[in-house]
Parts: C-alpha cells; structure tokens; sequence
C-alpha cells in the first residue's frame, strides 16, 4: 500500500501564523454552498496545522456568520444561497479539520446589511497580528476565488508576506479560481509550494 502523502512545509519560525479560511460545513460536499473537492484541502491543512502548532505557532480560523436573512443571501436579493446562518450545522467548523485547542476564530460577515469576504474586513485581524509579531502569513481554505483570495489581497495590503497554500484550496469555480492565483501572485504573493506562471 503506497503511503499517504503529506504537504511538504517549509521551516517556519517565530513571526508566522496560519490563517485558515472558512472550513465550514456549508462550504463542503453536502453543504449549502458546496465546493467541488473541498474535502481534498483537509488533509493538507491538517499538515500545516500540525507543523504549526509543533512550532508552537498561531493558528487562526476564520468563518462566515451570517444572520439569517443575510443580504447576500438570493432571498435578500444577494448572490448566494443561505448559507453559513449563525449557530447553524452548517456555519460549524467541519470536525476533521483538527483545529488546536487554541485556535483563534475570526467570525466575518455578520453585520446584516453587507457582505465581508476578507478575513480582514471589519474583524481586527491586521492590528491583532502586527500586535502579536506576526509578519508572514500562510493561507488556505474555502474558497479560492471568493474568501481566499479577498483575505489574501487584503493581507499583502497590510504589509504581511502573504503564502498561498495552493493544495489547502479550491474555488467556486475553476476559472476564477486560475484567475485568482493569477491576481494573487501579481499582487505580491507567493505560492506554497511554488508553481511556473500558468
Ligand atoms: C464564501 C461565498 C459566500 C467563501 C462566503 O467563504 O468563500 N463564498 N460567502
Ligand atoms: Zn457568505
């Protein structure tokens, strides 16, 4: 029997932080809002998880909670079904994700009249990590072209050195999500592990 494969991480030292997006119920096969293959980036992050904890690393947690008549619901006149409602299954933190005990959660998307795709929009989290020292990032989760990437751009434009770890994510849809790397890396960041230009 051929052995599992792991993600191959780099050495990562004090200053580093893993920032894990949304790996919520409603964004996995069988969810409301479901991702092609999202259950593939699991055990990949749960590598990261690991190397980062072992190096004794923050690790933060991000999700979508959304009231539940969210605008950005299409009942609200928004773009996607419900989805990630508060308290619900489905906003719940998918439980093979082996999150540490010390997680940080980031909740996003929560005020009722307006969308937060970003990890960063509205939460706190750029001063939260420059106060704790942080100062380069990895990122994966859920999704690509929607979450990812927002809180990826918004990262570089908070001075972070910005990861993208490409195997941890997968997109809505496969184009925007080869669009998105495509934005990402012209925006400065870096690809984990690296890849040629597509
Ligand atoms: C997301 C669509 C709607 C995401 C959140 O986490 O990428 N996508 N809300
Ligand atoms: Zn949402």
């Amino acid at each position: 029997m051929r052995e599992a494969e792991h993600a191959v991480i780099p050495p990562l030292q004090v200053g580093d932080a893993l920032l894990l997006i949304d790996l919520q119920n409603d964004f996995f096969p069988g969810g409301a809002l479901p991702i092609a293959r999202a259950e593939t980036v699991v055990p990949v992050l749960n590598d990261w998880i690991e190397a980062a904890t072992a190096a004794d690393l923050p690790v933060y947690a991000s999700r979508d909670w959304h009231p539940p008549d969210h605008a950005s619901f299409i009942n609200q006149g928004g773009q996607w079904p419900r989805h990630c409602v508060q308290d619900t299954f489905g906003a719940a933190f998918r439980d093979d994700v082996a999150l540490p005990p010390r997680v940080i959660p980031i909740s996003k998307g929560a005020a009722f009249d307006r969308d937060a795709y970003s990890a960063f929009d509205g939460t706190g989290l750029a001063s939260a990590l420059h106060q704790r020292g942080v100062r380069r990032l990895w990122v994966g989760g859920l999704a690509l072209d929607v979450c990812v990437q927002a809180t990826v751009l918004d990262a570089l434009k908070a001075g972070f050195e910005t990861h993208l770890i490409r195997e941890g994510s997968r997109p809505v849809d496969e184009r925007d999500g080869r669009e998105a790397v495509t934005a990402m890396r012209h925006a400065g960041a870096l690809l984990e592990p690296d890849a040629p230009e597509s």
